[in-house]
């Protein structure tokens, strides 16, 4: 160990670092990998011969006795303060000069080192462009700071749920992420990292914080001089006492969703003749997990799979989920012969959208189904949730059944990473964000696959005993169930994307002070105020507080009003509006959601203003 790093509190500078234009981590991968290779001492083709010697047998280890470390002076790069999950930006930021370098440098110069001296970190992403080359870049300056192993996923790939499945399994102390996640990728669009840590969860804002603060103070790279990693083959790579592990994607995860469910069950449903399945990747990461879980494990048709190949531009799409952006799978949904489930996911895999035939679900009443059904569908939960939990926007669907199971209950900010505190002290299951995001403290992210085999679990529950011919049970017939119980909570999402910042933080501006002013009782419309605020939360675990997370108007009925700006566009600023109103009057369910919620949409519009201050006139995407 001593002889490895023996270069490391003495690092020098290469003179044709010093002062030079470009450096080893600029744009062109071309540049990238000369700029390293050349300079590295064991050969590209001693390289291969290990590679190939790893990949017939996964597991043999070679390499050099020690490595060296550089140091690449740097200046610090405003702006790389991360947003509701991770630094996001266009992929041409983040390839100019050391942007990428950077960020990760400071991350290292805020971890504490026995969190990452030795340690293994993991590392993947949704196969976006640019990924390849981030991967040799990030391998190489965790070797420079002395991480022990980097477990990466075979060609960079790994989901944002399998790389927090990844981190727990093999007790990691954390991983990296290459996603924008929803953000459309290639060239023109975006791309963006997130850090996690040991128990698979975002890294929360005291640190993303302190690498915001590093990041402005940054002077140096360390850097290994080792060749660029090959990611093509599973097997493991050693130079001196540092190691890259290249992990088959799938296994990890896999494993864990058969602990979780119960395969056989869901099998059952996927090999019935009058069950229609269908999957949409969106060619984006779940891509490398549909078919080996859906087809090769569950039986389901190999034509249930659509765009089921991992692009780096997600095939010119926008991978997010929803009714505007996963239009192919909605209009197969909504044929009259069209499958009986369907489901897409975004991506970095941790998004889901579920449909029935001609039905939609929303993702608030979906995680409110999924808690209502878990015990007595879903084996994880055999013993009962311990507790649940939405994000503030997220309509109050969950709150009645936490209410009726009688469980803990939490309403956090907008973001995963406010729940992975309740799921580490016990005291949260089940969750979700009505942004397409539902999952369970069998992992530390929001899981796609793990929504739609939970949706599965419960379709295939409901039908144990439906007979061939017979009717199934439905998606909208669960829905429908569901809201006669709990009644029908009509939720609906305004999105204004890439609207000019500066009207549209004037427009938060102007609502905070509205919101300073109010008074309990005051009428708006026909809706009289019970209270508004600015969102603020306290961890009840850490204590530590999050405020301004978005402005919100609840009335005496309970219909809100909730505004926040995006935390994770990569250009101008994306305003969101949340409407919601609660209906327990069965004969009035059936009724559209944007018929239902149209009085307070139309109030919302009107006391933000929002014509005057963003100039739009209508939503880019209604969900
Ligand atoms: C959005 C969603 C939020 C979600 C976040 C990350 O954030 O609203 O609920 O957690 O994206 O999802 P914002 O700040 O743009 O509203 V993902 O799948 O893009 O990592
Ligand atoms: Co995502």
């Amino acid at each position: 160990m001593a002889s490895t790093y023996a270069r490391f509190d003495t690092v020098f500078l290469f003179s044709r670092f010093a002062g030079a234009k470009y450096s080893p981590f600029s744009p062109s991968p071309s540049l990238l990998s000369s700029g390293f290779q050349l300079r590295t001492k064991p050969a590209s083709s001693r390289l291969q011969s290990i590679v190939a010697l790893s990949s017939s047998s996964g597991a043999v280890v070679a390499g050099t006795d020690s490595i060296e470390i550089k140091s690449l002076p740097t200046k610090p790069i405003e702006g790389q303060k991360t947003g509701t999950s991770g630094l996001r930006k266009k992929v041409k930021v983040f390839m100019e000069e050391n942007y990428l370098a950077n960020w990760i440098q400071a991350l290292f110069n805020s971890l504490p080192l026995e969190d990452y001296k030795n340690a293994t970190l993991v590392l993947g992403g949704d196969g976006r462009y640019f990924n390849k080359e981030a991967s040799q870049i990030i391998i190489k300056i965790a070797a420079g700071n002395g991480v022990g192993t980097i477990l990466v996923g075979k060609e960079g790939i790994l989901s944002t749920p399998a790389v927090s499945a990844v981190i727990r399994k093999r007790k990691a102390n954390g991983g990296f992420i290459m996603s924008a996640s929803h953000n459309p990728g290639g060239p023109e669009y975006d791309w963006g990292i997130k850090f996690n840590y040991s128990s698979g969860q975002p890294a929360p804002e005291s640190i993303t914080d302190k690498i915001y603060g590093n990041t402005l103070s940054i002077s140096e790279i360390k850097v290994a001089e080792i060749p660029d990693i090959d990611l093509s083959q599973v097997g493991v790579t050693k130079y001196g006492s540092f190691s890259v592990e290249v992990i088959d994607p799938v296994s990890d995860y896999l494993e864990l969703m058969e602990d979780v469910f119960d395969f056989d069950l869901i099998r059952g449903l996927l090999s019935r003749p009058d069950f229609g399945f269908m999957f949409d990747a969106m060619h984006a990461v779940t891509g490398a997990y549909a078919k080996p879980i859906f087809v090769d494990n569950l039986g389901a048709k190999p034509d249930s799979i659509s765009n089921g190949v991992p692009l780096e531009d997600f095939g010119h799409g926008h991978p997010d989920p929803n009714l505007t952006y996963a239009k192919d799978l909605v209009d197969v949904m909504y044929r009259d012969d069209g499958p009986d489930f369907g489901a897409a996911s975004d991506g970095d895999g941790d998004r889901n959208m579920v449909l029935g035939n001609k039905f939609f679900v929303t993702p608030s009443d979906s995680v409110a189904i999924i808690a209502a059904n878990a015990q007595e569908a879903i084996p994880y939960f055999r013993a009962g949730p311990k507790g649940l939990a939405r994000s503030m926007p997220t309509s109050g669907a969950l709150d009645r059944v936490a209410e009726k199971l009688k469980l803990p209950f939490f309403e956090v900010p907008t973001g995963w990473k406010f729940f992975g505190n309740l799921m580490d002290a016990g005291k949260l299951s089940i969750c979700g964000e009505e942004s397409f995001g539902t999952g369970s403290d069998h992992i530390r992210e929001k899981d796609g696959i793990w929504a739609v085999l939970a949706w599965l679990s419960i379709l295939a529950h409901r039908n144990k005993d439906t007979k061939a011919g017979d009717k199934l049970v439905s998606v909208a017939d669960v829905v429908k169930e569901y809201w006669a119980t709990y009644g029908r909570n009509f939720f609906s999402r305004y999105d204004y994307e890439e609207c000019e910042s500066e009207g549209a933080n004037k427009m938060i501006e102007y609502l905070r002070d509205i919101v300073s002013k109010s008074k309990a009782g005051e009428s708006y419309g026909n809706y009289v105020l019970q209270f508004a605020d600015d969102f603020s939360y306290t961890d009840p675990v850490d204590g530590s507080v999050a405020s301004k997370q978005g402005v919100r108007f609840v009335f005496t009925d309970g219909s809100r009003i909730i505004f926040r700006l995006s935390g994770t566009g990569s250009a101008g600023a994306t305003v969101r509006i949340y409407i919601e109103q609660f209906e327990p009057d069965v004969s009035k369910h059936d009724v559209d959601a944007q018929i239902a919620l149209k009085p307070l949409i139309d109030l919302a519009l009107s006391v933000s203003k929002l014509k005057d201050f963003t100039g739009r006139e209508k939503p880019t995407v209604i969900t």
